[in-house]
């Protein structure tokens, strides 16, 4: 029997819809899990997500990409302070860092950046400061885990990363130069129709249904998580409804 692969697309720390889709896509210890990347933010379980993809990460054939909200929190535990801004208002980071048992409003914006509430002081995010919290919110094994994100993975017909490829790159160079094009996206690729071989399975860019083209497909759905099973050429979303890819139809939405 052909292994099932399931491709998982942004989760952003809605554990309870990831458990949710894996059952309706049929997931098994048999099959291989590829993720997209955007474990975190926004959903109230971060870190319930990241227990979980820790766990699975055991099994070593599953695949985790990176997705820019990872890259944010790279960025912060490499001392580069300037992405605060990114995580907590951009990226509602806040919910993250209370699911990891965390004051959020210890947090906050002063006159010229973020500073933290320690005991009676107000503490500079200086990039001391921002390594020692990141650490400390963090466990050891999430950290890890984050490090080792692949940012682009492919199969013999799929070719999957975050946010879709630099187009005019040959797919074997992608994220080798600048990482920019495969983790936040680019115009350019959402535009282009052309083939490149292989389609493209990307996440990033949510919508109300996932977007079935004939060189694309992206799993990013609004307030959902979807699952595509390229071996049976399904999607399927944690709200219950299931999409051919091969006629590009909605079966039942
Ligand atoms: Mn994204």
């Amino acid at each position: 029997m052909k292994e099932k692969i399931l491709v998982v697309g942004d989760i952003h720390g809605q554990y309870d819809s990831l458990i949710t889709v894996l059952e309706y896509a049929g997931y098994t210890s048999d099959s291989r899990l590829v993720f997209l990347g955007d474990y975190i933010n926004r959903g109230s379980k971060s870190k319930e997500v990241m227990d979980y993809l820790v766990h699975l990460k055991k099994e070593q054939k599953h695949i985790f990409l990176r997705g820019n909200h990872e890259d944010i929190i790279l960025k912060l535990l490499s001392g580069d302070e300037q992405y605060w801004y990114t995580w907590l208002e951009y990226g509602q980071g806040r919910a993250c860092i209370s699911s990891y048992g965390e004051d959020p409003d210890r947090i906050f914006y002063g006159v010229d950046g973020y500073f933290i509430k320690k005991g009676n002081s107000e503490v500079a995010l200086n990039k001391e400061e921002t390594v020692d919290f990141m650490r400390s919110i963090f466990p050891r094994e999430h950290i890890q885990f984050l490090e080792e994100t692949l940012l682009t993975h492919e199969t013999e017909n799929y070719f999957f990363t975050h946010a879709g490829i630099e187009t005019g790159l040959p797919l074997s160079e992608q994220g080798m130069y600048s990482d920019g094009f495969v983790l936040w996206g680019d115009d350019d690729f959402l535009k282009d129709t052309r083939d490149y071989g292989k389609k493209i399975v990307y996440g990033h860019y949510h919508q109300e249904n996932p977007l079935i083209q004939r060189n694309k497909i992206c799993l990013a759905i609004k307030g959902a998580v979807a699952v595509l099973d390229i071996t049976d050429e399904m999607i399927y979303d944690s709200l219950g409804r299931s999409f051919n890819i091969r006629n590009g139809c909605c079966i039942r939405c």
